[in-house]
């Protein structure tokens, strides 16, 4: 049976940089209301939105303090309501980030939670004796040091996989299930589009045997979950699952199984990062073992899950900066991108900025940093002695801000984000990349996504065609073929700045769907691509 968002479109916005509409650097509801015609025109048809409830902001939102409250940076109520029905109004679902792993400090469950060891709230969180005067044991946090911290107030340790004010929700108390539950039916209720679920492998954690993802009670609880809350209506569930393999992903999105729709699994972007180390210890991507990576998830799902297809996100560096080349060939580089994830079976995912050719922010110091990971990781990596030089190379790598500074709408000052004075640095080439340009060139980044939505729109191969890998002589050539109905697309991409041979012997081009390149191709046997060239073409 088909199912809404196997044929959506999701983009996510990250609020605080998207726009601003009141002038306090901060961008806010009502100015996602203002951008929604944008939206449209680009075809997406779900808005994945990072966290707006109320927050102290230790980490943007991802720390609620009130799960039926709206930030004040951002708005109202009310303008959250309006948001809904003016997306709905537009086809547009709105999908909330589900932030339960995890609450801010300040919320009143761990106010609550921290004042005796007898009170009511003791066990929403997690709190363990420490062993010799020192932490319980050697769990670290994402965001560095370690999982646990000592508060005075009771002379107990509580655990948090994340930061300090993010305190981790003991899940394994029925009580803070039922209040998940309840929130979850409050958004329900409001008419959101379904929820996007941040860590969600953390969850059935059993700290004492340092287990922290894919725990033995975690699928109980999405089960739980699914029965209580969303099960009853039609809405797409997406968990954002680290270390996920196919089986894993399948526990989840397995249909019989009751649980999500789909996961992000994240083998993909961890190419480029050292086996078994942190992602700020480099290394360049090996293109063939990205063909391979991504290959597999095309076909190892089946009909016991299904793929979101991303590249970017507000956690990952600019895939143009990351992987393509944001200078000579950035607006080719970026359309070759597109076109790759946009042909993949799957829900595609495409981040604020994205569909520009956006690229990442280059700093050069730390105080120009924001992001709480970032920060606390150049401290301790200080301590232990790396180089200034050293850090800063990875944090223009893989650093968060590189995808958090505000959307370039136009080139009037701070690219049309803010009359303000904007909470992030605004990156200065938004007179060369900017939406209201793009949207007036007939060949632009923008145009191409706009395309590749319609396509999928239009062609059913896009949603449900079969996926076969080719295997090309060079490794920077990713080419793979769709299939459906007797009908046959090659979908070709040149993942290097050089061109590139290609030698497809037995395929023969009945006509091109869309390409990156002035070149027209009228055959495939013996050719050179152009650097970063990308085509779909209809085969035989
Ligand atoms: C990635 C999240 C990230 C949050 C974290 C804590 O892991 O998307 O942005 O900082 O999950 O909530």
């Amino acid at each position: 049976e088909e199912k809404w968002w196997q044929t959506a479109v999701v983009y996510q916005i990250y609020p605080r940089s998207f726009q601003d509409s009141n002038g306090d650097g901060i961008g806010d509801i009502q100015g996602i209301i203002s951008r929604l015609d944008y939206l449209s025109e680009l075809g997406i048809t779900a808005i994945w939105l990072s966290p707006v409830y109320k927050s102290p902001n230790d980490d943007n939102g991802y720390d609620i303090s009130d799960y039926e409250d709206i930030m004040q940076e951002f708005g109202t109520m009310a303008d959250m309501e309006q948001l809904i029905a003016e997306a709905e109004k537009r086809q547009i679902k709105i999908i909330m980030d589900l932030v339960v792993n995890h609450t801010s400090d300040e919320h009143p469950w761990f106010i609550e939670s921290r004042k005796s060891k007898e009170n009511e709230y003791r066990d929403y969180y997690v709190w363990r004796d420490g062993i010799n005067g020192t932490e319980p044991n050697e769990l670290r946090s994402t965001f560095s040091g370690s999982a646990w911290t000592l508060d005075e107030e009771t002379d107990q340790y509580y655990l948090h996989l994340f930061s300090k004010k993010q305190p981790d929700l003991n899940w394994e108390n029925e009580k803070v299930r039922q209040e998940v539950w309840n929130l979850m039916n409050f958004w329900l209720e409001k008419g959101v589009g379904g929820f996007r679920m941040d860590v969600i492998d953390l969850v059935g954690k059993l700290p004492d045997q340092l287990v922290t993802g894919n725990g033995p009670k975690l699928h109980d609880y999405l089960q739980e979950m699914n029965q209580k809350t969303f099960g009853a209506y039609d809405v797409m569930t997406v968990g954002e699952t680290w270390g996920a393999t196919p089986e894993i992903a399948k526990l989840y999105s397995d249909p019989k199984r009751k649980e999500l729709s789909m996961v992000f699994q994240f083998e993909h972007v961890g190419l480029d990062q050292q086996e078994g180390k942190e992602k700020w210890d480099l290394k360049s991507l090996d293109v063939q073992e990205l063909k391979k990576v991504l290959s597999k998830w095309q076909t190892s799902l089946g009909d016991q899950g299904w793929n979101s297809l991303f590249w970017n996100n507000h956690d990952l560096p600019r895939i143009v900066s990351r992987w393509g080349d944001d200078q000579k060939y950035r607006e080719r580089s970026a359309k070759m991108f597109a076109i790759l994830l946009h042909m993949m079976k799957g829900t595609p995912y495409i981040y604020q900025g994205e569909e520009l050719g956006m690229t990442n922010y280059p700093i050069s110091s730390i105080e120009e940093a924001e992001d709480i990971e970032t920060i606390n990781m150049y401290n301790e990596r200080r301590s232990e002695g790396y180089t200034e030089a050293e850090i800063l190379r990875s944090i223009n790598a893989k650093g968060r801000d590189n995808a958090r500074t505000p959307m370039q709408w136009n080139s009037t000052k701070n690219a049309g984000f803010t009359k303000g004075l904007p909470w992030l640095h605004v990156n200065p080439n938004y007179h060369e990349i900017n939406a209201e340009k793009e949207l007036g060139e007939p060949n632009s980044v923008f145009k191409t996504y706009q395309q590749l939505i319609r396509l999928r729109k239009e062609h059913p191969l896009v949603v449900w065609g079969d996926y076969q890998l080719i295997e090309t002589t060079e490794a920077e050539v990713f080419a793979y073929l769709r299939s459906y109905e007797n009908e046959t697309w090659l979908i070709v991409g040149n993942f290097s700045g050089t061109q590139q041979p290609l030698c497809l012997e037995k395929l023969e081009i009945q006509h091109t769907i869309i390409k990156n390149t002035e070149t027209v191709r009228t055959e495939l046997k013996g050719i050179l691509l152009e650097p970063y060239e990308a085509f779909v073409a209809k085969v035989k």
